[in-house]
């Protein structure tokens, strides 16, 4: 079996451990990082929702798995990123209030520090006025949520209504995210900008500071 493939195996089985001594296995073999990200980590953490889904796998196995995953990216982390020296912009970023998910939101704060952007991760389960409050204490342009459930998407919502009352909505970018938010959802409730995958989010984040900054 291949490093890659042994990566998945053992993230479904949530052993931290040798998930992380494969990550720097693969590391050293010279595997691409995103080969490393995309055919190990992610793969194995998709297999496991798919028999989450049709009730094979429980809430502990998807615990331990995602928690071997995060361990994986804290390994891949600085292969990820490759940071200019000028940060270009400073972005708080979350996971919105009832909601525990934060994979996707740990793998587009990567790919924005990969961006250049100087980050504020305030975790999960975040109230509205702590993403506000934190912006407003880092001087950030830009304020990121992530939503995993259908549940919590509307947090999101109540975040940019909170931005409105106080009179906030117009001094930052608010760009959403996650699997069940799409463009139509992010339109609906007024946010700046909704992108699919972490790239996508760091790529378009990257362009709009650029293109304020030009004036
Ligand atoms: Co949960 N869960 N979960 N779960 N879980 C889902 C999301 C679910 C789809 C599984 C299923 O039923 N098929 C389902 C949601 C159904 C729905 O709402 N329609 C679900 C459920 C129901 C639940 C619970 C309610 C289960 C229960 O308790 N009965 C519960 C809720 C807890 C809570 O949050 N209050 C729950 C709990 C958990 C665990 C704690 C066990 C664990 C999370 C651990 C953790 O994150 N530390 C977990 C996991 C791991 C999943 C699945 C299996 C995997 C999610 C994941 O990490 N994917 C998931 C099934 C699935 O998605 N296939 C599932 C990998 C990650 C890289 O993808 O986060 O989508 P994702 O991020 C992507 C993009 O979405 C995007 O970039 C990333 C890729 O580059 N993106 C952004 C994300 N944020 C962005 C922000 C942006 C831009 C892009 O801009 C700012």
């Amino acid at each position: 079996m291949s490093t890659i493939s042994e990566i998945s195996e053992f993230l479904q089985k949530g052993r931290a451990k040798n998930v992380k001594q494969l990550v720097t296995q693969a590391i050293e073999e010279g595997e691409d990082p995103k080969v490393i990200l995309n055919d190990g980590l992610l793969n194995g953490m998709m297999s496991i929702g798919e028999r989450f889904k049709k009730n094979e796998v429980f809430v502990p196995e998807v615990l331990v798995a995602a928690r071997a995953l995060n361990a994986g990216l804290t390994i891949l982390e600085p292969k990820l990123i490759e940071v200019g020296n000028e940060p270009v912009g400073k972005a708080v970023i979350g996971t919105v209030k009832g909601d525990l998910h934060d994979i996707g939101k740990n793998l587009v704060t990567m790919m924005l520090k990969g961006a250049g952007f100087e980050i504020f991760d305030i975790g999960v389960d975040v109230e509205a006025d702590v993403f506000i409050d934190k912006a407003e204490e880092v001087g950030a342009d830009i304020i990121c949520m992530s939503a995993l459930l259908t549940t919590t998407m509307p947090q999101m919502q109540v975040v940019i209504d909170a931005l409105k009352e106080k009179g906030l909505r117009d001094k930052y970018i608010v760009m959403v995210g996650g699997a069940p938010v799409n463009q139509k959802f992010a339109e609906q409730i007024g946010a700046d900008y909704y992108t699919e995958d972490a790239a996508s989010c760091a790529e378009a984040a990257r362009q709009v500071i650029l293109k304020r900054a030009e004036g």
